[in-house]
């Protein structure tokens, strides 16, 4: 070949050491992200085998020493030899990169999907790795370092138990955290049970003493889940519809209920995997919704003849739904590979959906009505939504004139050297327009809280005054009107309290930019002002604490005195504006945190902030206990 390179070069380039010398080729990253995505990788190769139906319970253990065991009831991973690379088929699996798919076509499958990059892949990157069947009345074991066999398959005894298991230690040369996170992996194991109907999976911590378990198992399936994710909702009627069936090969679920709230939480998933960016079978669920809904009204006179329909938005207002679906050949597409392509998606879903919704809505012309009025209520609303949406986008398409009167603009006008500070309270706001650097600085104080986005529907939420008055500093728009090259500051930087108060109010904003604005926060615009806790003096000179552990370091370094003096921040009120600037607002200085999503989170992020912001006090009360660990700086 002209470039030099024989067969036999490309062979030792495909092979795993090629996975450890580029990672990022095979899987997205190396961060905990990455370090997470090893287990799912090996979890869904037992999800397989459940969908094939063999398999009924998937265990995941984290043990001390930080490797993670995988253990499944299923079938057991062949152990015979195979013709093609003379080796038994299970080292295949664990050696030869996309290995699979000769003893396994013609099913569903998730795993292999997107990120399937096979468990050779975990094996490539793992200090150590064992894997244990038990295939035909064996027990079976075989040993791998770094993706190379140390210990051959070995038989080791009778055994009436059937299943693999498998303990992987990821390689901490490789990955830059290595450290398991219970509840990330938490929760998308759970959405994995909730998505595989009758699979039981457990989670146990073997790192905690006692060992802390939790188990996941659904006999309802996604219906379950639209349950869970309405658990803070007050739901407009008790019933989750459900409906599944299959066509053109393609495995349909859609299950929905409807809650007394104003957004839409629809998701779609195909072979398990969130497509974010929807496609195909969501469009046919959508349709199928639309026009099926339309006709109930109709028919029964919901909607005079004349009279316009309801939009597919109207229908969708406080709805709650999820469509599943198993194909054997998906196609993705989009920015992020996440939207599915395939156009007999779509008709099966909308085709399933119709003739089933048709004839629930026969049988329970009751939950029919109450959709049908929530929905005629919302297109009134819509149109007064609209009307404040457009007004807004006007306004804050104007020059400066129009600019809310309490902020404090900066000078230069290039929005790239811009920030705008939102802060809370009036003398917080004065002391800040007093410090701040007032050619790149903009000032923008809030009075009091600001109003809750998941309480009230878009006209009420654009009267808002100070809503309106970050809409039309930001210039950006909102919603379908909005447009990121308006953007007039390159960081909006959120200032608050230090304490619940403050921590509320920068929740409540951050909701608001999450419904209205996401892409500010998904484009990396939106960062947390973090103000010190403690001023410690000393012989006049002065230090800023930004947490505990900071206090007692420097308490350590400047030695414990009488004539120390120790000052806990109550708030930005009780500094100067020359404290202010020093430890909160000087770039070089402050300590900012920028706000980030994950995309592969928005589901849990909806349902965070739908608990947080909920009108169900026990969901919240749950949450913020089990989470209390994870929140510092909380002044309780
Ligand atoms: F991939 C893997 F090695 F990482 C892995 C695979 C890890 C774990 C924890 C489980 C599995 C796995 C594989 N569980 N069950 C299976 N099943 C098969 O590999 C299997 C067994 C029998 C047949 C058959 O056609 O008889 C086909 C398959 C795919």
């Amino acid at each position: 070949m002209s470039n030099g390179y024989s067969a036999n070069q490309i062979q030792v380039l495909e092979g795993l050491e090629a996975v450890r010398k580029r990672p990022g080729m095979y899987i997205d990253s190396t961060s905990s992200r990455g370090l997470h995505h090893l287990v799912y990788e090996i979890v869904d190769n037992s999800v397989d085998e459940a969908l094939a139906g063999y398999c009924t319970e998937i265990r995941v253990i984290l043990n001390k020493d930080n490797s993670v065991t995988v253990i499944d009831n299923g079938r057991g991973i062949p152990v015979g030899i195979q013709e093609k690379l003379h080796k038994p088929a299970v080292e295949v699996v664990f050696t030869v990169l996309h290995a699979g798919g000769k003893f396994d076509s013609g099913v569903y499958k998730v795993s292999g999907g997107l990120h399937g990059v096979g468990a050779s892949v975990v094996n490539a990157l793992s200090k150590r790795l064992e894997v244990r069947v038990c295939v035909d009345g064996y027990e079976y074991s075989e040993h791998f370092a770094y993706g190379n066999v140390t210990e051959p398959l070995k038989k080791l005894g009778p055994t009436d138990k059937r299943g693999t298991m498998v303990t992987f230690l990821p390689d901490d040369t490789i990955f830059e955290e290595t450290v398991f996170d219970f509840n990330y992996l938490k929760v998308r194991l759970r959405e994995i049970a909730f998505l595989t109907k009758g699979l039981k999976i457990t989670l146990e911590d073997d790192r905690e003493d006692p060992v802390y378990k939790e188990s996941f198992h659904y006999e309802g399936g996604i219906s379950e889940y639209v349950r869970f994710l309405n658990r803070s909702k007050t739901t407009l009627y008790d019933d989750v519809i459900y409906f599944e069936g299959m066509k053109n090969d393609v495995l349909v679920e859609a299950a929905f209920q409807h809650n007394d709230g104003y957004t839409e939480n629809v998701y779609s998933f195909v072979n398990n995997i969130n497509t974010v960016e929807g496609g195909t079978h969501l469009a046919g669920l959508k349709s199928a919704l639309t026009k099926t809904f339309n006709d109930f009204a109709r028919k029964n006179k919901f909607i005079k003849d004349n009279e316009e329909p309801l939009s597919g938005e109207d229908i969708r207002e406080g709805l709650t739904a999820i469509v599943s679906i198993k194909i054997k050949e998906p196609q993705f597409g989009g920015q992020t590979k996440r939207k599915l392509g395939n156009s007999e998606a779509r008709v099966a879903v909308d085709s399933i959906v119709s003739e089933k919704l048709g004839i629930y809505l026969e049988q329970n012309p009751a939950i029919g009505r109450i959709i049908v009025e929530k929905s005629l209520v919302a297109k009134r609303a819509r149109s007064a939504a609209r009307k404040a949406r457009e007004l807004a986008h006007r306004k804050s398409a104007l020059d400066s004139m129009s600019l809310p009167g309490k902020l404090a603009d900066c000078s230069d006008k290039n929005p790239e050297n811009c920030e705008i500070y939102i802060v809370e309270g009036d003398s917080a706001g004065g002391s800040a327009k007093t410090a701040r650097s007032r050619a790149t600085q903009a000032i923008l104080p809030l009075r009091g809280k600001i109003l809750n986005v998941e309480k009230a529907r878009d006209d009420k939420i654009l009267e808002n005054a100070e809503i309106q008055a970050m809409i039309t500093a930001f210039g950006t728009g909102v919603r379908d009107e909005f447009d990121i090259s308006k953007l007039r500051y390159n960081k909006i930087i959120i200032m608050t309290d230090a304490d619940v108060d403050g921590a509320h109010i920068s929740t409540l904003l951050l909701t608001f930019f999450y419904r209205f604005m996401p892409d500010l926060i998904r484009e990396g615009h939106v960062y947390l002002a973090k103000p010190p806790l403690y001023k410690i003096e000393k012989n006049k000179k002065v230090w800023y604490a930004y947490s505990d552990d900071e206090l007692n370091s420097i308490i350590t370094e400047i030695g414990r005195d009488q004539n120390n003096k120790i000052q806990r921040y109550k708030g930005l009120g009780e500094m100067d504006a020359e404290q202010l600037w020093e430890t909160t607002m000087d770039p070089e200085k402050r300590i900012l945190l920028r706000v980030t999503m994950d995309e592969d989170d928005k589901l849990d992020i909806d349902n965070t902030f739908s608990i947080l912001m909920g009108d169900k006090v026990e969901p919240r009360r749950e949450f913020i206990e089990k989470n209390a660990k994870y929140v510092q700086n909380l002044d309780i």
